[in-house]
């Protein structure tokens, strides 16, 4: 193929060793499949087609019953198949809906062995399958396999922030795969091999087109779109993935003839009602609405005097009779603060709109909540709606694109972030109640949960701009998959899939990717300050950027200090807004983490932090160092030069000369301008300008 990296993960070199070859095509040497459904297909194909890749040979597929040698058997638990729930039916209640088991069989003398991947669903099954295909890529032994998996959360969600027009929002990868100028591509080759890559890490649902819902977007859910909408269904559905749409509030008025679009008006639940029913009669298993509403200018329930279940339930009252599911975004603040206004803070919004509707939601909503209060900083607190809802179905939004985290010009492995995130204990139940049990549900057992991610992806050839990006798509399906997954086992994992299985390589890919969050913090974002960026779109260095705007983004330097008091007695109070001992924690400067101490603090600049430095010292020697290890990754990298493909060695390589340019540009304009704030010399008396 021309283009490089397309494969990304699912890379299929051939395997080296003739001994391994030898005993893949033993084990694989026919596919069967035990029933009949697409998603089984598309397993066995792809069973199939890594064979081929990997080994040369490529096995026959036969219908289970068929299956006389020795082989792999796909199937179903409880469908039918002898061998399947022979040999794992005692195992079914091990694993939930999209689970599998993988058993290599032994065959009795003279017999050959099977390898059995029964899913608990087709989806399960398919998941299996490309669980076995990785165990091939890593060059890993076949013999002796027993294998139970089930994914820790049900919703495995991915959104796409693309436009009709075929721009992406926050997109830095290129182009739509989906759509150009204003309509859907013809040529659906590329969102089939998307699919193939979302559903190999797990991925089941999509919604493909933008929260911000322009004009002829809005138009997805009229009949005008169906054609084209039932192929893209198709082609998801191959993979197990749902497909989900993103609406326009507002539609009625848009596009419907009505004056209105009050969540509360007959004419409107109708009007919702009849193109649910459309959506539904074209695709029985479309998977719902994703909204954004009276969020950042966009239309909403608070025009007519409702609140956000009013919105919600309107659309789920439409959407129920199907099975659908209404996926609320909580990203709602005032965007039109005035900055002088000291009182009202962003980081308290969501939380403050939220809570009082605990319980109102009917059973087909789930709120979508950002990992943090504010908005993919690359550092933030966890967002306290994750502890502050009991009664409500909830999913976790993360951000794969690198908006505010170096635009995929920068190297940042954002698992680590994630992890942190999933493992936060929130105490909204006691000890334990971590964000990860409480976005699958199993904290309040609620029947919906999961997670959602803004992609990173575009047409660009390696898909997402920067070939180290991939590991943050890669490492987002493994870990929601399973959050106990550590960051450097997915990292490595990935490494060996995408690049090589060559130690060397993978030790300072590994090197590279787990340093990278940390880095780009320490020349970025001090001591949990964000928003150091320029307005629109948000590249930095720009210390006042958002100082003297309206979005309710600050960081109020002045000559003595720096930070925002969210205290519960002198600041915002949205330190109240977690459970104790976190609540406690985050009020005391004494106690806060030194990475968010400005975050919840005004403090001087020679207020002495936990590490035992001032504040500013801490500055200036973080952006020093970080400036310093951005210059390192390069190196790191270099001495990868014919152990890596050309294309992707080179294309790094140019990444990382840019991100150590820029990392210098970031030192010395962070530098500068808390030296001239603060009046306060570097105690090591480096250059500042
Ligand atoms: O941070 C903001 C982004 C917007 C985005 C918004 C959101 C889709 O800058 O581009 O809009 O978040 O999450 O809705």
């Amino acid at each position: 193929r021309a283009r490089i990296g397309s494969e990304a993960w699912l890379r299929y070199e051939t395997v080296e060793s003739e001994a391994l070859r030898e005993e893949y095509r033993n084990a694989c040497a026919a596919v069967a499949i035990a029933g009949e459904t697409k998603v089984l297909r598309t397993a066995a194909t792809e069973l199939k087609e890594a064979m081929r890749a990997m080994t040369g040979y490529s096995p026959e597929l036969v219908a289970a019953r068929d299956l006389e040698a020795s082989g792999v058997i796909i199937g179903v638990l409880g469908g039918g198949d002898a061998a399947i729930d022979g040999a794992i039916g005692g195992e079914a209640d091990a694993i939930g809906d999209e689970g599998y088991v993988i058993r290599s069989m032994r065959g009795s003398a003279g017999e050959s062995g099977r390898i059995l991947i029964a899913g608990k669903s087709d989806r399960g099954a398919l998941y299996g399958t490309f669980h076995l295909i990785r165990l091939m890529q890593q060059r890993e032994p076949l013999g002796g396999l027993h294998i139970v998996e089930t994914p820790a959360n049900g919703l495995r969600m991915i959104n796409q922030w693309d436009n009709m027009d075929g721009s992406i929002e926050r997109g830095y990868a290129g182009k739509s795969i989906f759509y150009r100028d204003g309509r859907f591509v013809e040529d659906l080759t590329r969102v089939r091999e998307y699919a193939r890559l979302l559903s190999s890490v797990g991925i089941n649902a999509i919604s493909i087109n933008n929260v911000n819902v322009h004009r002829e977007e809005t138009k997805l859910i009229t009949t005008a779109y169906e054609e084209t909408l039932v192929k893209v269904a198709d082609i998801l559905r191959a993979y197990g993935i749902g497909l989900f749409l993103s609406i326009n509030f507002a539609s009625p008025i848009a596009i419907g003839g009505l004056s209105t679009a009050d969540p509360l008006d007959p004419a409107v639940r109708g009007w919702w009602a009849e193109r649910a029913s459309d959506l539904y009669r074209a695709i029985p298993d479309f998977g719902g609405f994703l909204v954004k509403a009276d969020s950042e200018f966009r239309p909403g329930p608070f025009t007519y005097g409702r609140n956000h279940a009013d919105g919600a339930n309107m659309l789920a009252e439409a959407l129920a009779p199907h099975g659908g599911l209404v996926i609320w975004r909580c990203f709602v603040y005032n965007c039109l603060q005035d900055w002088r206004d000291r009182s009202t803070d962003r980081a308290r919004a969501a939380y403050d709109h939220f809570t009082p509707l605990d319980g109102q939601f009917a059973d087909n909503v789930i709120l979508q909540i950002k990992n943090g209060p504010m908005d993919f900083q690359v550092r933030e607190p966890v967002s306290p709606l994750f502890g502050g809802l009991r009664e409500t179905n909830q999913v976790l939004e993360l951000q794969i694109t690198q908006e505010y985290t170096g635009q995929q010009k920068h190297v940042c492995y954002l698992v680590p972030q994630w992890k942190e995130v999933l493992d936060f204990d929130t105490h909204a139940a006691g000890e334990g109640t971590t964000v990860a049990k409480i976005a699958n549900g199993g904290a309040w057992n609620r029947p919906y949960g999961g997670i959602a991610a803004v992609s990173n992806i575009g047409d660009d050839a390696c898909w997402t701009g920067h070939p180290l990006a991939q590991a943050n798509l890669y490492g987002y399906g493994r870990l929601i998959w399973n959050p106990s997954l550590t960051a450097e086992g997915i990292a490595s994992e990935w490494i060996r899939l995408s690049h090589s299985c060559d130690p060397a390589v993978e030790d300072a890919v590994l090197g590279i990717l787990m340093n990278s969050w940390g880095i780009y913090e320490s020349y970025t974002a001090p001591l949990g300050v964000g928003w150091m960026v320029s307005p629109n779109h948000h590249y930095g260095p720009n210390v006042d950027g958002y100082e003297y705007s309206k979005w309710g983004t600050y960081h109020f330097a002045d000559c003595r200090g720096i930070g925002v008091d969210r205290t519960i007695g002198t600041g915002t109070g949205y330190a109240a807004q977690y459970h104790s001992p976190w609540r406690e924690t985050y009020d005391s400067p004494e106690s806060c983490p030194d990475e968010l101490l400005l975050f919840f603090h005004h403090v001087p600049y020679t207020h002495v932090l936990r590490s035992g430095k001032t504040v500013i010292q801490h500055i200036y020697d973080t952006h020093f160092e970080g400036a310093e290890a951005a210059a390192a990754l390069l190196d790191e990298w270099l001495s990868l030069r014919g152990k890596i493909n050309e294309e992707d060695f080179e294309l790094v390589a140019s990444r990382l000369a840019e991100q150590r340019d820029h990392a210098k540009e970031w030192r010395d304009v962070i530098n500068t301008y808390f030296c001239r704030k603060s009046g306060i010399a570097d105690g090591q008396g480096r250059l500042i300008y």
